[in-house]
């Protein structure tokens, strides 16, 4: 299966509210996207400011001594001035993108159907005339008449595009409908390959892309941690693990994802929920008695794939919904030897603290210290 990530983080990424990566931060980020693997990074819009362009700048020359590997490229709106400034930077490639529903046409830029045709047309020559690669991107397409579409996606080819990015804009899609629209665009428009840029509105971005490659999309765009406008879009950790899974791809080195993911949260500042897929805290954390029993007999239980091949371990926490198994593994861990009957006392004590969220190590061996009468030196 041929599929790659175009990771967004440095441009989709840095659209969440809030977030904003200086210079020194994007050049890092970047190096560490590039270590991990991604085929291609979208460093940022740099007509948007100067740091931006400052970054981009910078990475373009990290490429060029071969510090980086990805392509890179820069985001444009369809107009000359976008593209000049992105042209001068020497990236790898120039992403133009138009919104083409009805929507887009009537309420931003104020075009007809027909005119934005020529615009894209325009814009993508003029592009290419700098001499550098084209991805057009059809902003909205999915909610886009899907004749409109395809004569859009035709008017970027034979203007020089070689790839089509097709953004599920606001999130509407649904894996199946997501299927169908690429196995469509593919048949229709051959010439070009196809993105797929899922926002995560609904919560689908990831079966989406899933689908979309189904379907014949060549690049998943995604962002570490799914940061975006608004939810954002494809976390890049998932679905890097749904390829693995599923289609037993690595499209990044999948043992990396957690550093690079602690990275983009100190400098986002977007603080990761504990049950965030494959890189939150509590991703291969087990909790209630049948569960840990499980995993303590065999691991596949209650995981889809080993912790380990995210460079991550597995855990459980012992609390009132803890059985037997868990708290006698857990003593064994602590070098304490319990019979039988001192295990059950101390589950029952376990059970009747009504309220206590987590029991440490320590405050287990308390509890086996009071049921035991024997002080309880844990090994060192
Ligand atoms: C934007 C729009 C975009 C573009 C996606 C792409 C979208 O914020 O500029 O270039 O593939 O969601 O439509 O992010
Ligand atoms: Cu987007």
């Amino acid at each position: 299966m041929k599929v790659g990530i175009l990771d967004s983080t440095l441009r989709e990424g840095e659209q969440t509210p809030g977030v904003v990566f200086t210079t020194e931060q994007r050049v890092e980020i970047a190096k560490a996207l590039s270590d991990l693997g991604v085929s291609m990074i979208e460093a940022g819009h740099p007509a948007v400011s100067p740091d931006i362009y400052e970054g981009i700048k910078r990475i373009v020359k990290l490429k060029r001594e071969g510090e980086i590997t990805s392509e890179i490229l820069g985001h444009s709106r369809a107009v000359k001035r976008d593209v000049e400034i992105a042209s001068e930077l020497e990236v790898d490639r120039i992403a133009i993108f138009y919104g083409v529903s009805d929507i887009h046409l009537k309420a931003k830029t104020k075009t007809t159907r027909e005119e934005a045709l020529n615009i894209i047309a325009d814009v993508v020559q003029y592009a290419k005339a700098h001499g550098v690669k084209v991805r057009f991107t059809a902003e909205d397409a999915t909610r886009t008449d899907l004749d409109y579409l395809v004569k859009v996606a035709r008017t970027a080819r034979d203007a020089g595009a070689d790839r089509i990015s097709i953004a599920d804009t606001v999130g509407i899609l649904y894996p199946v409908k997501t299927r169908e629209l690429f196995s469509y665009l593919v048949k229709e428009v051959p010439g070009v390959e196809f993105d797929i840029h899922a926002h995560n509105d609904l919560g689908m971005a990831v079966a989406n892309a899933l689908a979309a490659v189904e379907g014949g999309a060549t690049i998943i765009h995604a962002t570490v941690n799914g940061l975006g406008e608004r939810v954002g879009i494809v976390p890049l950790q998932a679905v890097a693990a749904a390829l693995k899974y599923h289609f037993n791809v690595d499209v990044v080195k999948l043992d990396r994802l957690s550093s690079v993911a602690s990275l983009v949260e100190k400098y986002s500042g977007i603080t990761m929920p504990p049950n965030f897929p494959i890189t939150g805290d509590y991703a291969f954390v087990h909790k209630a008695g049948v569960h840990v029993a499980g995993i303590l007999n065999d691991p596949r239980t209650y995981e889809f794939m080993p912790p380990e091949v995210f460079g991550r371990s597995r855990d459980y926490v012992i609390d009132k919904y803890t059985g037997k198994h868990a708290v006698k593994d857990r003593f064994e861990r602590l070098g304490v030897k319990l019979d039988d009957r001192e295990l059950e006392q101390v589950l029952a004590r376990i059970k009747s603290s009504e309220g206590t969220r987590y029991f440490r190590d320590v405050d287990l061996l308390e509890i086996a210290e009071e049921v035991t009468g024997k002080v309880l030196k844990p090994r060192p």
